[in-house]
């Protein structure tokens, strides 16, 4: 499905050149071991970073050899976010830094003998005609045709370019295609979102309700380190995964639940807790409205309508909602974060709060608490102009209750179509490999090609570089400032990042991209600062720090500023939601038309001889982000398709045999993955790490390296409530002849 227009470019630039599942996953590097065996006892010099690795930001120590070479990466003691220990992926950050496959100074698309290539450039050249066409386009279409598609530290630096030049049209693929769902459902409840570090209390909590959230292969530092001691304190966990996933594994209660069903399974367990009397009556009393609604709609979903439904054993749901009580307050359904999966995830997360709201645990300990965000001021700079148009405009009328840029929307909005008026036109892609992040790639390529220019501003050659008109390659996070990290926590905490290192080769850090060309577009005013460190600095004075003490101790807290991270007990609180109380019943889902108590609908169910497939995390990746990671592909270099053994018996499968998928749509997987045979999967799913599958062959250790789960994705089930493309309605055959030579190319 390659367009001809924007050929993708897959020759090289012109002169450019396991964790075992069960136990080990939840080991730690100890950093006083890799401490001592690095620096022979002598006091080595170390810079404060926080990683970049996942979106969890882990605060670190960069210690390099006596050469100056960044040798290892630990974790900062005083940091809530990790708490001195690095997950595997995050030790493994080092080799981001030493992949030979970075891109290494910046390219522009040209043409030779009738074939698109890109040749090397000066930051000048390139930047000089990234400013062009942005102005040619600004003038032509309006400034917020031009659109920022983000994800990672960079987002804040072109993002401030992007509006000061009068475009607001900025997104990420980690609402969207993430945890969107969540926050736009607990905001209908609650009045509040679920943020990242989620602030679930994981740590005091005495049950902890995994609904495919698969904590232990999603490596989310804080929270598996949370989860680890909460079992050790004797908290149950109770799993519902169509998989035996590693949490499944710690759990008491593992329900083996069929996908796509969950939400019959969310509607009986409210049935059970309100019509056992299971649920904190002075709580809800206190808090909530609807309730008596919700107590009538919910009371035909028992245990045995649930069983038909969900193959659940109504017994088993009976007993972990008595479990859940049990535990109540200090309960935790897991909202979960990549939650897209069929189309109705806004309803499927409100019932999941609901269930929360019932069992008393938001604003309790070992349930849900407040988090608080140091207040990091701005340094001063001229007010932004405002955009002629919101992004939100390009897709109006559509997914009201988001609360963030749908990126999907945005893409559509690019596609030129009969009444659609505002039309994106060019692209800066930032952190974020659209091609695999996007379910349906037809449709993204549809966008690529209607685009007049494209800017992608990327560490490595993923596929996207492919498609771009300029390459600007990044240092990475190791090479680097970027803006002081402030999420939220029972704490409130700041951490920095400082560069360890020069950028190697011909790259800069995203804040001096974005700055140059930001000038460029003749927008200095918007840039008072001398460079970013002075910049940094006057936040930190503000705060009463400076670059100089964060240089020394990486991540500083400060008190809150109120004792507020539970609920005051018989106290009134007021949400913000319309009713200022807990909504069971949501005003905000009605006014859209939408059902204002969850509904279970039923979902497309796999033709014969196909089976759903699934798809997750591994411990050692962080999707395409580490895919060529030299330290990282060592532990796993490719992902593998679980299939169970009934099924494997029926199709002749064998295990380490490999074989392509075909989906529902007819679409044939570009390269073959191996057959991992296993029990752990139910036999109507199949299961296969995201992130795999590269094509671009100079990815030398990704390129054709297992299946691009992304590519089988043709099906997309979008949530009317807030634009969530869920990604789990597609399904897949096997495939067991094929050319191997071109599968393992
Ligand atoms: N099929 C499928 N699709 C999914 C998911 C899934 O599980 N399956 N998961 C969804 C979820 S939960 C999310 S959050 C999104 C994630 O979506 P993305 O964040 O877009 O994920 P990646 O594909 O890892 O893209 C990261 C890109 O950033 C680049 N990069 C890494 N470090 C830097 C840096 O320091 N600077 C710059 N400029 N670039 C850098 C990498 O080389 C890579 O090209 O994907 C979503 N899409
Ligand atoms: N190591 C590592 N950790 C990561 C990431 C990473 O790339 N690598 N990415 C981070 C990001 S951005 C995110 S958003 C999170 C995502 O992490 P989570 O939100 O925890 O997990 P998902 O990837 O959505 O969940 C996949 C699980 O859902 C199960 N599942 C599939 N279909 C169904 C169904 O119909 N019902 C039920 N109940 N379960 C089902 C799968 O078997 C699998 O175990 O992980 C984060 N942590
Ligand atoms: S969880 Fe791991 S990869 Fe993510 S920020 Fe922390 S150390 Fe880095
Ligand atoms: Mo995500």
């Amino acid at each position: 499905m390659r367009t001809t227009r924007r050929q993708f470019i897959k020759v090289s630039a012109l002169g450019a050149g396991g964790l075992a599942l069960a136990g080990s996953s939840m080991k730690w590097t100890a950093a006083s071991t890799l401490l001592n065996s690095l620096t022979g006892g002598v006091e080595p010099t170390r810079t404060p970073t926080y990683c970049e690795i996942c979106f969890w930001q882990c605060a670190g120590w960069v210690y390099k050899d006596q050469a100056g070479n960044i040798k290892k990466i630990i974790g900062n003691d005083d940091d809530p976010h990790c708490n001195g220990r690095l997950c595997p992926r995050g030790t493994g950050g080092v080799g981001m830094y030493a992949d030979e496959d970075r891109l290494k100074t910046p390219l522009i698309r040209t043409t030779v003998d009738g074939q698109d290539t890109f040749r090397e450039a000066s930051w000048d050249e390139a930047l000089d005609l990234v400013a062009k066409r942005f102005k040619e386009i600004g003038a032509q279409y309006g400034p917020e045709t031009i659109a920022l598609f983000t994800h990672g530290s960079g987002g804040s630096h072109f993002g401030h370019m992007l509006k000061a030049f009068g475009s607001q049209s900025i997104t990420a693929p980690s609402f969207a295609q993430c945890r969107g769902p969540r926050e736009v459902a607990f905001l209908a409840t609650f009045g509040d979102i679920i943020y990242s570090p989620e602030r679930t209390d994981i740590r005091d909590t005495k049950c902890l309700v995994l609904i495919g959230s698969h904590i232990g292969e999603n490596m989310h530092n804080g929270q598996i380190q949370e989860m680890s001691d909460a079992i050790d304190k004797g908290a149950s966990i109770i799993t519902v995964d169509p998989r035996y996933s590693t949490a499944a594994s710690k759990s008491k209660f593992w329900l083996p639940i069929k996908p796509a069903t969950d939400m019959a399974l969310l509607l009986a367990w409210m049935n059970v807790l309100i019509e056992n009397g299971w649920y904190d009556k002075e709580y809800v009393e206190r808090h909530t409205v609807g309730f008596e609604q919700l107590k009538a709609h919910v009371k035909p979903f028992t245990p045995e309508w649930a069983y038909g439904i969900t193959t659940l054993d109504p017994n088993m749901i009976r007993r972990t909602a008595k479990e859940m009580h049990d535990a109540s307050p200090s309960v935790i359904i897991h909202p979960g974060r990549h939650v897209t999966w069929y189309g109705d995830d806004t309803q499927r997360l409100r019932a999941v709060a609901i269930l929360n709201a019932l069992l008393g645990s938001w604003g309790r300990r070992g349930g849900f608490y407040n988090p608080e965000k140091a207040h990091v001021p701005e340094f001063p700079f001229p007010a932004f102009p405002k955009p002629a148009r919101t992004p939100r405009e390009s897709y109006a009328g559509k997914y009201n209750l988001a609360n963030e840029v749908v990126s999907n929307g945005m893409v559509d909005a690019t596609i030129p179509s009969e009444g659609n008026t505002f039309n994106f036109k060019a692209w800066i892609v930032n952190g974020t490999n659209l091609l695999a992040s996007l379910p349906n790639q037809a449709n993204t390529l549809k966008a690529l090609d209607a685009l007049e220019f494209l800017v992608v501003v990327d560490t490595m050659p993923m596929e996207i570089t492919g498609y771009a008109d300029v390459i600007l390659p990044e240092c990475t996070y190791l090479e680097r400032y970027d803006m002081i990290r402030k999420s939220g926590h029972r704490e409130p905490n700041i951490a920095v990042r400082v560069p360890a290192a020069e950028p190697k080769y011909n790259t800069k850090p995203a804040d001096w991209i974005a700055r140059e060309l930001g000038i460029k577009l003749g927008l200095e005013a918007f840039y008072p600062w001398k460079d970013i460190e002075e910049m940094l600095d006057w936040q930190l004075q503000q705060l009463g720090t400076s670059l100089e003490e964060m240089k020394r101790i990486g991540v500083k807290k400060f008190p809150r500023e109120f004792d507020d991270l539970y609920f005051t007990e018989g106290q009134d609180i007021s949400f913000n939601t319309n009713s200022g109380k807990i909504e069971l019943y949501s005003s905000d889902m009605e006014a859209e038309g939408l059902p204002p108590m969850p509904v279970y609908t039923a979902h497309e169910e796999p033709p014969s001889g196909y089976y759903r497939l699934i798809y997750g995390r591994a411990p050692m990746h962080t999707f395409s982000r580490t895919a060529n990671n030299p330290n990282l592909t060592d532990l796993m270099d490719e992902n593998v398709i679980w299939v169970n053994p009934k099924v494997a018996k029926l199709w002749g499968l064998k295990a380490g045999q490999y074989i392509k998928l075909r989906n529902q749509d007819d679409v044939l997987s570009t390269f073959a993955i191996k057959v991992r045979v296993t029990e752990r999967i139910r036999w109507d799913s199949v299961y296969m790490v995201h992130g795999f599958g590269h094509d671009n062959k100079k990815l030398s250790r990704a390129f054709g390296r297992g299946v691009n789960d992304t590519e089988m994705i043709t099906n997309v089930k979008v949530d009317p409530a807030m634009g969530g493309t869920g990604m789990r309605s597609n399904f897949v055959t096997f495939v067991t002849e094929f050319d191997e030579k071109e599968a393992k190319a």
